[in-house]
């Protein structure tokens, strides 16, 4: 198998788009994938400060790796769960990889410590609670990437989401018919309002697997394992579901999320008619001053049970 581009020696073959490619010509398709996402989703310009959320993980770091490579100002911000077992060995992969190529880009590791700020890990705090330690997790990562964001004065903030990510999430929002979801199933969503800073997923035109292998070809090290948390989850069948039909059918994930991102840009007259919803319904949390749709916002209301449960 030769590389479609320079015809040595292929390292990694992509049915997908037909093509198989050798280690640079690889690294260029990879790079020119995120380039593309960024352009034609209109994320971020040269002159944009970014703040990348990393885990430690394939996704995230390669992301941070192709952005600064591709010669963004793209800082990082790591959320330490403490989860045992899990969150030590993550946190070390970021904080490794920030010291190497971060520092070398002149790039800086923000950092934010959950049983430091909130007094208990992650699983705790949602067991004080009575609610699955992922929902709390998301209330928590969405709250201190947004806040870090806001308060750091960051034009964007991007998450590494993949083509394999945003395909299951579509499975899954189609199979509960859930459209208030799919409104905002975009790889680019706008700043709506003062306080929100704009989200964007600019490694959704590449695979999981594509990811993978553009990690281990550039030495990045990342955390293989999964979050414990996430055994059992539906997304992780709906990813199932769907790589038995990418071998069946090379593409397919493609032009699930891509055709729903055709359609929904044909559909929506951009976002301007949420904007101005999500507008007229937010103020600040009267506790933290964060934009809420109620007096106090999610993440206030949920550390303020924790805190009362801990207490009783
Ligand atoms: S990190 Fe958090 Fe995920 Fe772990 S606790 Fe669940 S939500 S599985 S992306
Ligand atoms: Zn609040």
């Amino acid at each position: 198998m030769n590389c479609k581009k320079c015809h040595t020696k292929a390292v990694i073959g992509l049915p997908r788009h037909n093509a198989a490619f050798c280690k640079v010509c690889f690294n260029e398709f990879v790079h020119d994938q995120v380039a593309r996402a960024i352009k034609a989703e209109r994320m971020f310009g040269p002159q944009d400060r970014i703040l990348v959320a990393v885990s430690g993980g394939k996704d995230s770091l390669a992301l941070w790796d192709v952005l600064l490579k591709l010669g963004y100002k793209a800082d990082a911000l790591y959320v330490d769960l403490g989860i045992s077992g899990y969150s030590a060995t993550s946190r070390e992969k970021a904080v490794r990889f920030a010291d190497t190529v971060g520092a070398a880009h002149k790039a800086t590791l923000l950092t934010h410590t959950v049983q430091e700020a909130e007094g208990a890990g992650i699983r705790e705090l949602a067991d004080l609670i009575h609610r699955p330690t992922c929902s709390a997790c998301g209330t928590i990562k969405r709250y201190q990437f947004n806040r870090a964001a806001v308060e750091h004065h960051y034009d964007v903030m991007a998450t590494g989401h993949n083509l394999d990510d945003e395909a299951a999430r579509l499975l899954g929002n189609v199979l509960h018919w859930q459209e208030e979801y799919l409104d905002k199933q975009s790889p680019s969503l706008p700043a709506s309002v003062e306080g929100f800073a704009k989200k964007v997923k600019p490694l959704y035109r590449l695979s999981e697997r594509e990811i993978a292998a553009y990690a281990v070809l550039n030495r990045i090290d990342y955390i293989v394992e999964e979050c414990p948390m996430a055994k059992g989850s539906k997304m992780l069948l709906y990813k199932e579901v769907l790589n038995r039909l990418e071998t069946e059918s090379p593409g397919a994930k493609q032009s699930f999320y891509w055709g729903f991102l055709d359609k929904q840009a044909k559909a929506q007259p951009a976002s301007a008619s949420m904007t101005e919803k999500d507008q007229a319904s937010l103020h600040p949390c009267s506790t933290c001053g964060q934009p809420t749709t109620a007096e106090i916002c999610s993440y206030c209301k949920m550390m303020a049970r924790a805190s009362a449960a801990k207490s009783s």
